[in-house]
């Protein structure tokens, strides 16, 4: 890392103690920074990183609920508003055991460069609880958002600040925090989340549109090779909103995806997942990996075990942070992959992302490749200023340009920086100089 960009790294290690996640995705962006630094000496001379690195405000409260049996819990929720440069602040909400200040810093932060990156007017935030969804009935599930949008809608709004779903949060949650919201403003505002169901104020290819642009990503990766997912074998992690649509994505493109998991474990189908009866398992039904190998010939589902031991050419991290490993990714490499796009945020650790890069793989960093969930969100929001909506087709084409775009972007940057190929680095810079541009223009803020 730049020398000059060490101490504040040292200081915001030690401002933020304990928040392990938030420190590494802070210290993955510094360590591509130091060459801007020395094209444009007016962001050390403004502490733009020391701005950038202190959320302009941070929100936690409390989340009382009562269960189906009227027992009472308590949960706290979060929401960091980060940056506010580009537009209103933007980003999901995640529902998981694991959610603390660390984590949603870490997703806030990341998501000021991948909203840079889209070209959209959106500032960057994030927020969540550490709520656990599993095995709730619907009616906790709605109590649990109802308190939740009790105490948040004070602090969003279209022009403020604007929510969406992540890990946890789907469109039967976004549809019970927006009923909330409405019912104590008063007031049908259909640009204060995104994410919302398509017969009152969301967007068609919102659903599809994360694990889709990750695809997209990948394709114009490949095409530098001059490869396409045409007879590419891919492992998928995750089998969530972004992992389904991602390999129903490459599927349509003519790859194979052989295996896709969850935090129980993995299943390998040789002959392609049904993405139908994957949808069905796990987005109807909420159920489990094993209901899939149950009920499909061929199958097999491996408890416990890593994904990664599937050999495949392209890999698809879509479940969660820190999932592949340095090891892991030694594993792949030896296997012959060729290309990996993060549909997750983080999902590949520091020493993960070296072993790619090292071995010549491609690499599509999280916050280049899985920005068309976010690109779409401000689609959405688009729609909802001008009380339109949009065909699927349309939307569709948008969200391929806005993502080829963010290639061109992180490929250009690159190059412009000597070190082509490296959209880790592409992506980082692309991100921050739009960014710190805006803070600069705005005064001290
Ligand atoms: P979902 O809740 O729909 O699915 C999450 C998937 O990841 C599930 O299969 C889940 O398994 C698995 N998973 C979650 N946490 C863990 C864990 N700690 N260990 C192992 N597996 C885990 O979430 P999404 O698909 O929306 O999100 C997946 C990733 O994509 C996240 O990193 C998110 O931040 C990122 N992302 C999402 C966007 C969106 O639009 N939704 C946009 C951009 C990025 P299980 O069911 O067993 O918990
Ligand atoms: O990580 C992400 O980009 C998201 N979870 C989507 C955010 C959004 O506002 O659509």
């Amino acid at each position: 890392m730049d020398s000059r960009l060490e101490a504040v790294r040292d200081t915001v290690l030690a401002r933020n103690p304990g928040e392990k996640e938030f420190h590494q995705a802070v210290i993955e962006v510094f360590e591509s920074l130091g060459p801007v630094h020395d094209r444009h000496p007016e962001f050390l001379e403004g502490a733009v990183l020391e701005r950038l690195c202190e959320p302009e405000r941070q929100i936690i409260f409390r989340v009382p609920w009562t269960d189906d049996a009227g027992r009472v819990h308590v949960n706290r929720g979060f929401r960091v508003e980060f940056n506010s440069a580009l537009g209103p602040y933007k980003g999901g909400l995640r529902f998981h055991p694991s959610v603390y200040l660390g984590i949603v810093k870490f997703l806030g932060f990341e998501q000021i460069f991948k909203n840079a990156l889209t070209g959209m007017p959106i500032g960057g935030g994030k927020g969540g609880s550490d709520f656990d969804p599993r095995g709730r009935s619907d009616a906790e599930i709605m109590r649990f958002c109802q308190s939740f949008m009790t105490e948040l809608y004070r602090h969003i709004g279209e022009y403020t600040d604007v929510p969406a779903g992540d890990i946890g949060v789907g469109g039967r949650e976004i549809g019970y925090l927006f009923g909330q919201y409405k019912r104590i403003t008063n007031r049908y505002e259909s640009g204060v989340l995104t994410g919302k169901g398509i017969s009152w104020g969301g967007s068609l290819v919102r659903p599809e549109a994360t694990g889709y642009g990750t695809v997209i990503f990948a394709q114009e990766m490949l095409k530098t090779r001059g490869l396409s997912f045409d007879g590419q074998r891919v492992v998928v992690s995750g089998s969530g909103n972004v992992a389904i649509h991602a390999i129903a994505k490459a599927q349509s493109l003519g790859a194979t995806v052989v295996a896709c998991s969850d935090s129980a474990g993995y299943i390998v189908d040789e002959a392609g997942i049904d993405v139908a009866l994957l949808s069905q398992v796990k987005e109807v039904e909420r159920g489990r990996l094993t209901d899939y190998a149950a009920r499909r010939p061929g199958s097999n589902h491996v408890a416990g075990d890593s994904v990664w031991d599937v050999t495949g050419t392209v890999a698809l991290p879509c479940a969660t942070q820190n999932e592949l490993d340095g090891d892991a990714a030694a594993k792949l490499v030896s296997n012959g992959l060729i290309a990996v796009a993060e549909g997750a945020n983080m999902p590949s650790t520091r020493s993960a992302v070296s072993v790619f890069q090292e071995a010549g793989i491609l690499f599509g960093p999280g916050k280049a490749a899985n920005a068309g969930g976010v690109a779409t969100s401000a689609l959405e929001m688009q729609q909802n200023a001008s009380r339109d909506s949009w065909s699927f087709e349309h939307t569709e084409q948008r969200l391929t340009e806005i993502m080829v775009g963010i290639y061109d972007r992180c490929a250009a940057t690159a190059d412009e920086y000597g070190a082509p190929g490296n959209y880790v680095v592409g992506a980082n810079i692309g991100g921050f100089v739009k960014v710190a541009d805006a803070m600069l223009a705005q005064g001290l803020i």
